[in-house]
């Protein structure tokens, strides 16, 4: 007979155990374990297959060295890793991540994660990430190529439009993308979707650039919709300046918003002025294009900059917190709150610390957790997929009814799962469930495998 179902702490021990030393991704099985041990205790069927553990076990994970050499000559080894986490309901999808602060951890916590928002999403997509420690910080376009060609020497072994499809991620934009996937079509002489990201010449569909700030701020507009609230006329503190950060800041001021801060991982600028359609625009050059500091928009538009601190303790109606893993930790959480903060809306992946989450969750404010609120980059990077088989390119405008409509499903989905019998909705709960349930269906009519 199988066991009862474990209560949390027994069951993160095993997880902990079994992990050492791979604390963001014991964090986000914890995450997710809080809510579904009790919903499983409920559902025996998904207990006594064990579900849950088999979710959290990568179905595997290849680690390989990459050479590359600098501008120097100097040969230069770093390690390359894919997390294929789990392809019961399509092929493994997800990002990756260049950065020097890649880890296994970090790579299992967001492989994790990615599969449940892809399932959320409702398209054929199983949960994957992968990446390097390489940092490619101060790299020269040719240091950066070299390094990406020789990543995918090994990595295209691993991939294929049917089997795991990467993507972008922290460090991977544009021009990586471009290097992967040449050196891909090279490697195996084939032109196919493999990468998703694409720019619009080679494939890439219109909107996957915009996409994953733009869902963020629907998501949050049916959050607030849902309590008679809209965006205009709200303030809004960002976090990051990367890809999701810059779209969320743009999508926001589209539907009048007032958006105070940006940052980076030097520190924050704060325009009490608001940054406008233009200042935005500076901003996107800046950094996207030149590669350059947030702090420089300080110099140029008469703003602050805080070194080295993140912006929570700016008094705020909505903050989106845009960077990284654990950027969000409990003193921000409680600046936010005694700000009367209405939304906290998560666009990078597990921005807030277990304790903040707790916090906002126990607060009872609109907390919209990563796995639903940021996948929408992820569900146009699946509409990439499709139009790649297809052989059609879709115009923005339709894209951008999709992504909607897409956000609007997320939205319903956790609502669904996670509203209480007082009304309230836990926004949390409901996206681990709803996003647990579709996997956990297809891995038992798969049988013990
Ligand atoms: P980018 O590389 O475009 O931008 C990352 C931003 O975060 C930069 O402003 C960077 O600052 C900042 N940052 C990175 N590391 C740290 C750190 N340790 N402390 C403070 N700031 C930091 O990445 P994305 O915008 O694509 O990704 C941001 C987040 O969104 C990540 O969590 C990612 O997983 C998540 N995400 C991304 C999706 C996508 O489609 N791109 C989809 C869904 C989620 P600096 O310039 O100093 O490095
Ligand atoms: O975290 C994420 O969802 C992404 N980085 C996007 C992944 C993708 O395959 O588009």
């Amino acid at each position: 007979m199988p066991q009862d179902t474990p209560d949390l702490a027994t069951f993160i021990e095993g997880v902990r155990k079994r992990n050492p030393g791979q604390d963001e991704f014991v964090q986000a099985v914890e995450d997710v374990a809080q809510d579904i041990l009790p919903f499983v205790a409920d559902h025996p069927e998904y207990h006594e297959a064990e579900i849950l553990r088999r979710i959290a076990e990568p179905d595997r994970i290849v680690s390989f060295r990459v050479c590359w050499e600098d501008d120097d000559g100097n040969v230069r080894v770093e390690r390359g890793w894919r997390v294929q986490n789990n392809n019961a309901v399509g092929p493994y999808k997800g990002g990756l991540r260049f950065s020097r602060s890649v880890t296994e951890s970090v790579l299992k916590f967001l492989a994790f994660e990615q599969t449940f928002k892809n399932s959320l999403t409702g398209l054929p997509m199983g949960g994957a990430k992968g990446g390097s420690n390489f940092n490619p910080k101060g790299k020269s376009d040719r240091e950066v190529m070299r390094f990406c060609q020789s990543f995918m020497a090994e990595l295209y072994r691993h991939i294929g439009p049917d089997t795991d499809v990467p993507a972008g991620d922290i460090g991977v934009g544009p021009r990586e993308i471009g290097y992967l996937f040449g050196q891909y079509k090279k490697l195996t002489g084939r032109w196919e979707g493999v990468l998703t990201g694409k720019a619009s010449e080679y494939g890439g569909s219109k909107l996957r650039t915009e996409a994953t700030g733009y869902g963020v701020v629907y998501f949050l507009r049916e959050m607030l919709k849902a309590e008679d609230e809209g965006l205009e006329g709200k303030s809004a503190v960002v976090s990051g300046s990367g890809n999701v950060a810059l779209h969320a800041a743009e999508k926001l001021i589209a539907e009048g918003a007032k958006v105070l801060t940006l940052s980076d991982s030097d520190g924050f600028i704060h325009d009490k002025n608001g940054i406008d359609e233009e200042k935005l625009d500076w901003v996107k050059s800046l950094k996207l294009k030149k590669r350059g500091r947030i702090s420089d928009y300080a110099d140029k538009f008469d703003a602050e900059f805080h070194q080295g601190e993140a912006p929570w303790q700016v008094d705020c109606d909505i903050a989106l917190p845009c960077a990284t893993q654990n950027e969000l930790d409990e003193k921000g959480a409680k600046a936010l709150l005694d700000n009367d903060v209405l939304a906290v809306v998560e666009g990078a992946n597990m921005p807030s610390t277990a304790k903040a989450s707790q916090a906002f969750r126990r607060a009872g404010i609109l907390f919209g957790p990563a796995k639903a609120a940021n996948a929408g980059g992820v569900a146009v990077s699946g509409l990439e997929m499709s139009q790649n088989s297809e052989r059609v390119s879709w115009e923005h405008e339709k894209l951008d009814r999709m992504l909607t409509e897409l956000m609007q499903d997320i939205h319903g989905k956790c609502v669904e799962e996670g509203v209480g019998e007082d009304g309230h909705v836990d926004y949390v709960r409901g996206a681990n469930i709803a996003g647990f349930r579709k996997v956990a269906d297809a891995m038992l009519a798969f049988g013990v495998v």
